[in-house]
């Protein structure tokens, strides 16, 4: 729980309390705790941690508000939250969201013109129905329109991997339904693109009353925003929202197909079966009125006569031709993988030894690792010194006879400095086994001075694998300006590896420059840059950015065996 959350939590009390018309005061109270615990620079956690009675010092926050904190933080969330958006219409926390609208207007328009839902606003903005409300005008109208589009454009889209920690608790209570013979989530998360929109669970019963039931009083489940037999939608607390389908197993198939998508690729295999006069749904293929197909995926492919085709190719990028002439990829897998070669120790900002990330790697079933500590340039992880490369090599000589059946390789990420030169002495350079280079700082050079910086450091006859190559931070950070295509035009030319970094906030390179890189020939590598042991698991959000740029085992260099990958770095 950071701050900022706890902040959250508190004026979405504030906003519901205004909504409900409560007393002013106490509204006031719950907005200024917020702004405190916005500002407050210690984190709110280690106070409850260590020493809760010092909350009561901060200002605006009394003996309530206190074990309140103690609440959101111990639990992640707040009774009190719960029972008032329970009370309050979901609809009507929509409207009080809308930029210039707040939860007095809100109220006032749920009311007075019996507006259900955020496209009956829409529609009455547009008619003009507003300004017949006392109070409300044409202005409001504009501003109301103004704020949907701004609602639609803001819809923040969830990185993969917290998508999957939001819903995994859902899933899991769902399981428990009776009468459930599949469940499997679709959409964007089943072709595992980097972010999801919102999340599409599918299940195949032929009794849903019961599983509808359960899903929707599921834990962290704010708001239920549809209810019916067969479909429902929900909200859930950290506001992904998260549609269910129930359908029979004669649907199953065709429902699975449908819901997983992608929209483009659904109309491409769409036109393909107009030309046979077979009609795709989501509850079957249909020759006439007549069902032909629909339990399974691949009798729903098969129709129109393609094979079956893996979840992460269906985006209509050429995954259609390629299945119908024979000419798919067989993708990479997780158990395909053999080694990790970027990771970082406490000699460093890592924070495990050497030893403990080497264990670690053989535990995973892996028979290489590469140690890459930073240099020193990158003062803010701790790069390290000569000296500093010197104490670690002899950890890693150590660690190696400590753990005899996994090889270190000696390696570093080796900063490239803003002139393209590498921020490492030649000597030291030439101990390493495996010289990883990337870009930590001066993100805002021109396109062409940042593709001249990059292009010289590969051109640096030690170099074997560009780190993070575009530098982004999903969310929070764009790439730099570069010359991609060049940049894999030099890998292509000097057979240095591009890396895949599969932090989820990076997933960098990203799936199409996976497959430009691929298409033109450049092997790859997917590391996990893991500072942790558990981060070691991050393997597969790369794997899974591999497969979407068409990656075979082949394409990635860290399937090799330990001998094969040593040849490779000989360039
Ligand atoms: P997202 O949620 O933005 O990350 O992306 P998706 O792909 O999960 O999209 P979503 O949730 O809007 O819809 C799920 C799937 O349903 C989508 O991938 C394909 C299918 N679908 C939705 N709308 C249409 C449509 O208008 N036509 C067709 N053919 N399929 C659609
Ligand atoms: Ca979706
Ligand atoms: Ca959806
Ligand atoms: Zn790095």
């Amino acid at each position: 729980m950071e701050n900022l959350d706890v902040a959250r939590i508190f004026n979405e009390v504030a906003d519901l309390l205004e909504i409900q018309g409560a007393n002013t005061f106490r509204i006031r109270a719950y907005r200024a705790a917020a702004r405190t615990l916005e500002t407050l620079p210690t984190p709110v956690a280690a106070l409850v941690a260590a020493q809760p009675e010092a909350l009561e010092e901060l200002p605006g926050i009394g003996a309530d508000l206190a074990s309140k904190i103690v609440t959101i933080v111990k639990t992640g969330r707040l009774p009190l939250l719960r029972e008032l958006s329970r009370k309050t219409p979901a609809t009507l926390t929509a409207l009080m969201r809308i930029p210039g609208l707040g939860p007095k207007r809100a109220r006032l328009i749920f009311d007075t013109l019996g507006v259900k839902t955020l496209p009956q606003l829409e529609k009455a903005a547009r008619a003009g129905r507003l300004r017949e409300v006392k109070g409300l005008g044409p202005a409001l109208e504009q501003t109301i329109l103004r704020g949907l589009g701004q609602e639609k454009a803001h819809a923040a889209r969830v990185r993969i991997d917290q998508a999957e920690a939001y819903v995994r608790p859902l899933l899991e209570h769902l399981h428990g339904a009776p009468g459930i013979r599949s469940l499997e989530v679709a959409g964007s998360y089943r072709r595992r693109r980097e972010t999801v929109g919102d999340i599409d669970l599918l299940v195949c019963s032929t009794r849903p009353a019961p599983i509808a039931e359960r899903f929707v009083s599921s834990p962290g489940v704010r708001q239920v925003t549809a209810r019916g037999d067969t479909r429902c939608a929900v909200v859930l607390t950290s506001g992904l929202q998260v549609d269910l389908r129930i359908v029979p197993p004669r649907s199953y198939g065709a429902a699975l197909y449908y819901f997983t998508g992608s929209k483009a690729h659904n109309i491409a295999v769409r036109r393909l079966a107009v030309k046979r006069h077979l009609k795709i749904n989501e509850y079957g293929v249909f020759r006439g009125s007549r069902q032909i197909a629909g339990k399974t995926e691949a009798e729903v492919f098969r129709t129109v006569g393609l094979p079956w085709i893996p979840p992460e190719l269906r985006e209509d990028r050429g995954e259609i031709d390629a299945a119908r002439d024979g000419r798919l990829p067989r993708l990479v897998e997780l158990e395909d993988i053999r080694g990790d070669l970027q990771m970082h120790t406490v000699h460093t900002d890592g924070h495990e030894t050497v030893e403990a990330m080497a264990r670690a790697c053989r535990a995973r079933g892996y028979r290489y690792l590469a140690i890459t500590d930073h240099t020193k340039a990158v003062r803010v992880a701790g790069g390290l010194s000569p000296a500093g490369f010197r104490a670690l090599f002899r950890d890693i000589e150590r660690a190696q006879k400590a753990v005899p059946d996994i090889t270190i390789f000696k390696s570093a990420e080796v900063d490239i400095l803003e002139d393209g030169s590498l921020d490492l002495d030649e000597a030291t350079l030439a101990e390493l086994d495996v010289v990883l280079v990337s870009v930590h700082s001066k993100f805002n050079l021109s396109r062409a001075a940042m593709t001249r910086r990059i292009l010289k450091a590969l051109a640096h006859p030690r170099v074997h694998i560009l780190g993070h190559p575009t530098g982004r931070l999903i969310g929070r950070r764009e790439p730099y300006a570069v010359d991609i295509e060049a940049i894999v035009a030099a890998a292509r030319d000097r057979g240095v590896l591009l890396e895949i970094n599969a932090q989820p906030e990076r997933l960098d390179l990203n799936d199409t420059y996976v497959r430009m890189a691929r298409d033109a020939g450049v092997k790859l590598v997917i590391s996990t840059d893991a500072h942790r042991i558990d981060e070691l698991a991050f393997m597969r959000y790369g794997v899974d950015q591999a497969r979407r740029g068409w990656c075979a085992r082949g394409d990635i260099a860290n399937t090799r065996t330990v001998d094969a990958f040593r040849r490779l770095l000989r360039r």
